[in-house]
């Protein structure tokens, strides 16, 4: 299962956020073994409208979403990376987790203690990557002698040396690697140093709630940021995501056309977290249920059929499938079936964004 890491500084909101994603996540287990799995471990299911649609042609009990997990990672702070705060125990942490959300506090109050003292992301953000470029820094550090000595025989340990010394000067600078142009091989060559900064980031914004339909300055300051390293920007507000938890769901959406928003932030901060990894949704559907599956884009269908089961893939034979959309226009799947429009696919097949597929097996 997919990984989402929240950082950001201490008093930020981190907590509200995640808080809210598992509260959310329970409020919707009616149907599905939602879990926390650790205190700060919680599994939230990836809203897709398409579900529905489905689950309504297959007249399905149950709908079954996918999934991601987020983990609300404590403790970093200025000086995280030489062991201040949580320190090592922070970054152990984050080390296992696939994605990054960056929460950076755009929302003033008094009451609320920044631990520099005033609202400015722009510093914010670069006193967590600073961190962050710190500890790889250090991980590299521990991996270069080795390796210095492999390359006086070694071909491959040359050409991570390399590597390693183009990391020494750029991450001394404070620059993150998903930024220093690598190649995917060079990124292959480096992939066991779990490096953080190498991971694929969103900041989420957390404004308040008079800023959710609007934005304000801070958040077009991050959303700069953002541009230079391509990464994402999502605007929520925590404390309204709290406050929506709190209210009988009959009252929720007068609460939001009241600040002039469909949603508080949350269902688009976990979308953008599962798109931003490339990962790709395919579809089972019928009377028992309606299914969400991920895959990696360029999967083929056996492995796909893997990731509901190993049997699947080993002893896969053929997929029936067909185009999300062939299939609401037709409204059936046997009117689907009479256009032509359900194929029998082999071992080849590269499964598409949005397939419905039924597999067939030897067990
Ligand atoms: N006004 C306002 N307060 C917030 C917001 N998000 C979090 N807070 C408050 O800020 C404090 C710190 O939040 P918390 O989630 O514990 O921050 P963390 O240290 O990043 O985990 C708490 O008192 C929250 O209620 C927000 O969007 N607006
Ligand atoms: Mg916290």
């Amino acid at each position: 299962m997919l990984r989402a890491g929240i950082v950001g500084l201490p008093n930020v909101g981190k907590s509200t956020l995640f808080n809210a994603l598992v509260a959310n996540a329970k409020a919707d287990a009616a149907n599905f073994p939602f879990c926390t799995i650790e205190p700060n471990v919680g599994v939230v299911a990836v809203p897709d409208e398409r579900l529905d649609v489905l689950a309504k042609i297959s007249s399905s009990d149950q709908i079954v979403p996918t999934r991601v997990e987020f983990v609300d990672i404590a403790g970093l702070v200025k000086g995280a990376s030489k062991g201040e705060g949580l320190g090592n125990q922070f970054l152990a942490n984050i080390r296992e987790v696939d994605a990054i959300v960056h929460v950076v506090r755009c929302f003033e109050n008094e009451d609320i203690i920044h631990v520099s003292g005033s609202i400015d992301p722009v510093r914010d953000i670069e006193v967590i990557n600073l961190e962050l470029a710190l500890a790889d820094l250090a991980q590299v550090d521990r991996r270069i002698d080795r390796v210095r000595k492999q390359a006086r025989s070694s071909k491959e340990a040359q050409v991570e040396l390399e590597i390693l010394e183009k990391l020494i000067v750029d991450l001394n600078e404070g620059k993150p690697v998903r930024q220093m142009g690598f190649t995917e091989e060079e990124m292959n060559a480096i992939a066991t140093l779990g490096l953080l900064t190498s991971k694929p980031i969103i900041y989420a914004t957390n404004v308040s709630e008079d800023d959710l339909a609007t934005g304000n300055q801070w958040v077009e300051q991050v959303k700069q940021i953002a541009a230079q390293e391509n990464a994402q920007v999502v605007v929520v507000s925590a404390q309204v995501e709290a406050e929506l938890i709190e209210l009988p769901q009959a009252e929720r959406g007068e609460f939001l056309e009241s600040l002039g928003v469909e949603e508080g932030g949350l269902k688009s901060l976990i979308r953008a977290t599962y798109e931003l990894l490339g990962l790709r949704t395919y579809f089972t559907t019928g009377p028992k249920e309606t299914r969400a599956w991920t895959i990696q884009s360029g999967m083929v269908a056996p492995q796909a059929a893997g990731v509901i089961h190993t049997d699947f893939e080993r002893g896969f034979i053929r997929a029936e499938t067909v185009a999300y959309k062939d299939l609401v226009a037709t409204g059936a799947m046997n009117a689907a079936k009479e256009k032509g429009l359900v194929r029998s696919e082999g071992k080849e097949y590269v499964v598409q964004e949005g397939d419905v597929m039924l597999f067939r097996f030897n067990v």
